[in-house]
């Protein structure tokens, strides 16, 4: 991979965009490279992935402005889908995502960080939809994700404004689950990765995919739909084992 840095500690998978010099713009290859990445982590015995940006300015300053700026719509559609298979994929992937935002998170960075499922962030981390600011709307899932993620007139003002919010305001929007300071996000983050993976990762993925769907159906079909994959849970060795410990503790 050119654009992706793809690390692997114990069951951690950590990936960072690593264009630096473009504060990690998302072009068409860092797109494909993801969706190549995704084949293999569907598959794989990984049980938590960490996204980050390489260098401390930016997590991803989004779409590539230079790229997008002599394109048409056929293009654009591409670009566009391509981009939303990478996010539906990661939103959909049965174990959880952590976006550790380094510094600027903007656009398609943004849309990004929202397709995971955990937010973490430096204090100079810089959040924002400034789509309009180039005569374009957020085209990675921004309006939908971020709408359900803060409320429509928070969604709203972010993206009519295009203003950049630092991590405390996001964090007050609840945009980001935590703060940690610059230097130890992401060993903070490792850290966090590390004691959820201790979980159950069929009981993560399950409630993974109860929370997603919960949030577009209606309480009664999202609390049956509850009971069921409840019930599906008794039928792993994983859970008879961690109960069998449980009680031979006692
Ligand atoms: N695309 C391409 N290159 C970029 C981008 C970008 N999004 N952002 C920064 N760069 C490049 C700059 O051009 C510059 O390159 P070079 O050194 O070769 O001139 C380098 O990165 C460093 O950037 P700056 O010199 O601008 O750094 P500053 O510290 O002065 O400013 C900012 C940092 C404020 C982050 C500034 O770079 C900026 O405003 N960037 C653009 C942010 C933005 O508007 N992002 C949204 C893009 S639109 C989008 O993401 C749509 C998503 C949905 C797409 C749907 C598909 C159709």
């Amino acid at each position: 991979m050119t654009y992706l840095k793809v690390e692997r500690e114990e069951e951690i998978v950590q990936i960072t965009i690593n264009r630096q010099d473009k504060l990690n713009a998302m072009n068409l290859d860092v797109m494909n490279e993801f969706i190549s990445l995704l084949d293999d982590l569907e598959k794989d015995s990984s049980k938590v992935i960490i996204i980050t940006g390489d260098g401390p300015k930016a997590f991803s300053a989004g779409a590539d402005i230079e790229y997008m700026s002599s394109i048409g719509p056929a293009e654009a559609e591409k670009y566009a889908l391509c981009g939303h298979e990478v996010l539906n994929r990661i939103e959909k992937l049965e174990k959880p995502v952590i976006a550790a935002v380094n510094g600027y998170a903007l656009g398609g960075g943004c849309e990004l960080a929202l397709s995971c499922d955990i937010r973490f962030a430096s204090p100079n981390a810089q959040l924002g939809q400034p789509e309009v600011t180039l005569g374009i709307c957020p085209g990675w899932g921004g309006t939908q994700r971020l709408l359900r993620i803060i409320g429509p007139a928070r969604a709203k003002d972010l993206i009519f404004s295009g203003r950049k919010i630092l991590a405390e305001e996001a964090f007050s929007m609840g945009l980001i689950n935590k703060i940690f300071p610059s230097e130890s996000l992401l060993a903070e983050t490792r850290a966090y990765a590390k004691a959820i993976s201790k979980n159950s990762s069929f009981a993560i993925g399950i409630s993974k995919m109860l929370v997603n769907r919960g949030t577009d159906t209606n309480l009664d079909t999202g609390l049956k739909l509850e009971i069921y994959s409840w019930a599906v849970c008794f039928s792993t060795k994983d859970r008879e084992e961690r109960m069998r410990k449980f009680i031979a503790k006692k």
